[in-house]
């Protein structure tokens, strides 16, 4: 495999500072911590109007993450928090980054700044183009650029040979209409952040529940009386959810968390919307923590299961055998298959004392409202589907789903991520979609399933895949095998990116690059017929409105919507679709959507109520979408993992100060870890066993399928974890997870569980 010659990676320490983990979340730290992040990046005066319409009715969606606002109570001050204010101020940041910077700068000294550094060069302001051969970005005017994608992608001998990546921030509107010019084109090659997030979640649940998405609402974890929350950090990523959780304490409910780290939001929290918890001190969240090995899930419900069936066994009625005889299949064959697992055996797979199994069993068993949460700590492993399948099986034993307080919560990631996948953004689409949207606007979409991002890298380092087109996101350095998508990106004739900031995706080009300025959420919109607003789903999927209110950073700004109509009359010869016509007017795309889409009936009506509408869910009513028309029992096995020798298992999370690729800061406050991003958390029984000190100095390495990869210079930092477990930063680790280790079924990379090497640096 060769090595691109472009740096992608930054290697200097930036100054790594320890401190003791945090045991608090969020309160008055955060609230300042915010405060000075706005103040710092943000027109104060932009600042103040954005922070009274945050996720309120009528207002904007925050851009951060997808948990959900409360239906009717919103706080008066926005429904905010510290991260969420780091996600507006760095789209909302008063800096602009204009063509006289790129005149000036080539794209290889760029690409010497760290993440952190070209976050802060400020909003794209203009279309710019590298072309073929050259050393520097220079601007192009829109319709050049149109030109340009258009002759690019009807030169391809094929409509398959163009990829058409989302990220999930874009809008409904964007969304949908992206999806149709790219079916008119004529591919389903829709890989989407989604595929590397909670695709195994849209799998396991669509098999077994019919519906990939949760079943549960905002009040249903307000009345729950136990909430486990297995493989997620809230306290960093879904801030808001805290809030949640703590009504369901003060409610009565108990909360369990799984998880190989204890992550500073669950254990004590202050909610900076309630002087009350202010002054209390805050509530401790977790009642019970489960420091489970990493992959040790599958083990530690099996044994949930084993325990609750020893109860059943001697009598106590702790299935739910009217609901499991009324709506599901397949019992039997779970119960023999869980009989050839001991409790014992399970507990030693799973690393968590029987003990402690027993006390979260008894929890389990003797409340009826359970809800399970879960994110990427479940997904991304190559057994991701049959983490959340086994979850569905505990759900349905005991009769958890479709009830108050009950049910599934997979924790969604980007703001509208499962918006767009409702809009049709899936390389996989659904015979009963395509005909719809064939009939509704006149076109003829192909049937074969397209590539999902996995195969996607493969299709492009084969030169398989010639244009890479980007809907936002920062393909790159999200994907998995950093260097091996870098080769398959500059393998790409064309790399055109829509952006609201310049990221490392700009950096690593094909032959020519375009970099698409566009709107952001908090900018306003203005079309042909006047001021626009958009839609998006959030993780319960209620679908609200958004609408910007800032004067956007250049006039030459385009919105998403815009571009892809626009791209749509370039390329597209015989059309006739309005394009232009639909993105003068966004009521327009709703109205195609709610011909094509279930459940957006009077979508232009709804949408304009203040919290929106809620799309149907079947799991929610028990009516499941699956083709016996049950839920269904699933069989999973018990993975069983060993190390040598001198063998980790790593995981690559968030740290405190980081949206994905975009590096906000470079501290991870909550863990005590600050000034450096390049480090590796270990145990100290690990760090002893090798002879090192905290702060030394390593390389790691992962050998996989016959192909070594390394990732250089990080410093090893000693943390609470499992033996034999270690945890590196996303995206610097990235270089580490071999392009061909996924998920079985849903394909999603396996960014929690890459076998390692550690070498010292000496
Ligand atoms: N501020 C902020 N908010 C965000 C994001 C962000 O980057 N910054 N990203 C957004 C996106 S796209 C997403 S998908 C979500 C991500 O939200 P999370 O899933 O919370 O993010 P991660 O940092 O990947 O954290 C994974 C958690 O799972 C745990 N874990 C890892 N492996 C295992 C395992 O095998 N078993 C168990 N039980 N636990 C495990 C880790 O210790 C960690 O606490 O957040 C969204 N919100
Ligand atoms: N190792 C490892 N890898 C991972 C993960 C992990 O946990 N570990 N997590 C995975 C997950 S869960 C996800 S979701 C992916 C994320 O993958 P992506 O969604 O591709 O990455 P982001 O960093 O969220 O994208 C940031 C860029 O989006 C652009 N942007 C921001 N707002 C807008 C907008 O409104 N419109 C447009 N057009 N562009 C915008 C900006 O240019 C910014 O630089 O990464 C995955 N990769
Ligand atoms: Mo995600």
């Amino acid at each position: 495999m060769s090595t691109p010659k472009i740096e992608i990676e930054n290697f200097d320490y930036t100054g790594l500072i320890l401190k003791e983990p945090k045991e608090k979340a969020v309160g008055i730290p955060a609230i300042i911590s915010s405060v000075k992040h706005m103040a710092k990046y943000m027109d104060p005066i932009d600042a103040f109007k954005l922070s009274l319409k945050i996720n309120q009715k009528g207002g904007f969606d925050c851009p951060g993450c997808a948990w959900p606002d409360p239906d009717d109570d919103r706080s008066a001050i926005g429904e905010y928090c510290e991260n969420g204010i780091k996600a507006i101020a760095e789209e909302a940041t008063k800096k602009s980054l204009t063509a006289d910077y790129f005149a000036n700068h080539s794209v290889a000294e760029i690409s010497k700044l760290s993440d952190f550094e070209i976050g802060k060069l400020g909003r794209l302001t203009e279309p710019m183009i590298l072309k073929n051969g050259a050393t520097h970005y220079e601007p192009i005017q829109w319709k050049d650029a149109f030109s340009l994608i258009a002759k690019e992608l009807n030169a391809l001998a094929t409509p398959d040979d163009a990829i058409f990546y989302t990220s999930g921030r874009t809008s409904n509107e964007a969304a949908y209409l992206y999806q149709l010019f790219i079916r008119s084109f004529g591919t389903n090659n829709l890989p989407d952040c989604s595929n590397m997030c909670h695709e195994s979640s849209g799998v396991g649940l669509s098999e077994t529940v019919g519906i990939g998405k949760g079943s549960v609402t905002l009040n249903d974890l307000y009345e729950a009386e136990v909430i486990m929350v297995m493989g997620q950090n809230p306290g960093t990523n879904h801030p808001r959810m805290l809030g949640a959780l703590e009504k369901c304490k003060e409610n009565g409910g108990k909360i369990i968390t799984v998880n190989p780290i204890p992550e500073a939001g669950m254990v004590n929290f202050i909610d900076p919307q309630s002087p009350m918890s202010i002054l209390k001190g805050g509530t401790s969240l977790t009642d019970l923590y489960v420091p489970v090995r990493l992959n040790g899930d599958v083990a530690f419900l099996k044994a949930i299961m084993l325990i609750l069936l020893a109860k059943e066994d001697a009598g106590e009625n702790i299935f739910d055998q009217e609901f499991i005889t009324s709506y599901t299949a397949n019992y039997e064959a779970l119960i023999t298959d869980l009989r050839t697992y001991t409790i014992q055996e399970c507990a030693e797979e799973s690393g968590v004392d029987v003990l402690l199994i027993k006390e979260a069993a008894e929890l389990l068993a003797y409340n009826q409202k359970i809800i399970i949460c879960w994110a990427m700590g479940l997904t991304q492993h190559e057994n991701g589907v049959s983490n959340i399948q086994e979850i569905v099986n505990l759900l349905l034993l005991r009769g958890a789903i479709g009830k108050p307080g009950a049910g599934t919560c997979p924790v969604r990631g980007h703001s509208n991520v499962q918006g767009d996948r409702t809009m049709g953004i899936w390389e996989a689409p659904k015979p009963a979609f395509l005909d719809k949207l064939d009939q509704v606007h006149n076109i003829k979409s192909p049937r074969e399933h397209g590539y999902h991002v996995v195969s996607a890298i493969e299709a492009m380092h084969a030169e398989k895949g010639k244009v890479f087109f980007a809907m936002g996101g920062n393909f790159l350095s999200a994907s998995p095998d950093t260097h091996f998508t870098a080769q398959a990106l500059q393998n790409c004739s064309l790399t055109a990116h829509v952006s609201t900031k310049l990221n490392r995706s700009h950096l690593i080009t094909g032959r020519q690059a375009l970099i698409l300025p566009c709107l952001g959420r908090t900018d306003k919109d203005v079309q042909a017929d006047g001021e626009q607003f958009v839609s998006c789903e959030n993780s319960m999927g209620v679908v609200q409105s958004s609408q910007g209110i800032l004067t956007p950073p250049s006039k030459q700004l385009k919105s998403e919507v815009a571009i892809v109509s626009e791209i749509a009359n370039f390329t597209l010869q015989n059309t006739n679709i309005p394009w232009l016509n639909m993105a003068g007017n966004y009521d327009k795309i709703r109205d195609a959507i709610e011909q094509v889409i279930p459940g957006f009936e009077n979508y232009n009506e709804r949408i304009r109520k203040p919290a929106g509408f809620y799309l149907p869910n079947g799991a929610r009513e028990r009516k499941f979408d699956t083709e016996n028309g049950k839920a269904n029992f699933t069989i999973n096995t018990l993975p069983k993992h060993r190390l040598a020798e001198g063998e980790y298992f790593m995981m690559t999370i968030r740290s405190h100060d980081q949206y994905n690729t975009t590096i906000y800061g470079l501290d991870d406050r909550y863990r005590g870890i600050y000034n450096e991003r390049r480090i590796i958390m270990m145990n100290q029984i690990d760090i002893d066993a090798r002879g090192w000190e905290t702060q030394q100095e390593v390389n790691l390495f992962s050998a996989f399928n016959g192909v070594t990869r390394e990732a250089r210079k990080f410093l090893v930092i000693p943390y609470t974890i499992p033996v034999g477990n270690v945890a590196t930063y996303f995206p610097e680790a990235n270089p580490l997870i071999p392009i061909d280790s996924y998920a079985a079924k849903s394909h999603t990379p396996t960014s929690k569980l890459v076998k390692i090497t550690i070498k010292e640096v000496s």
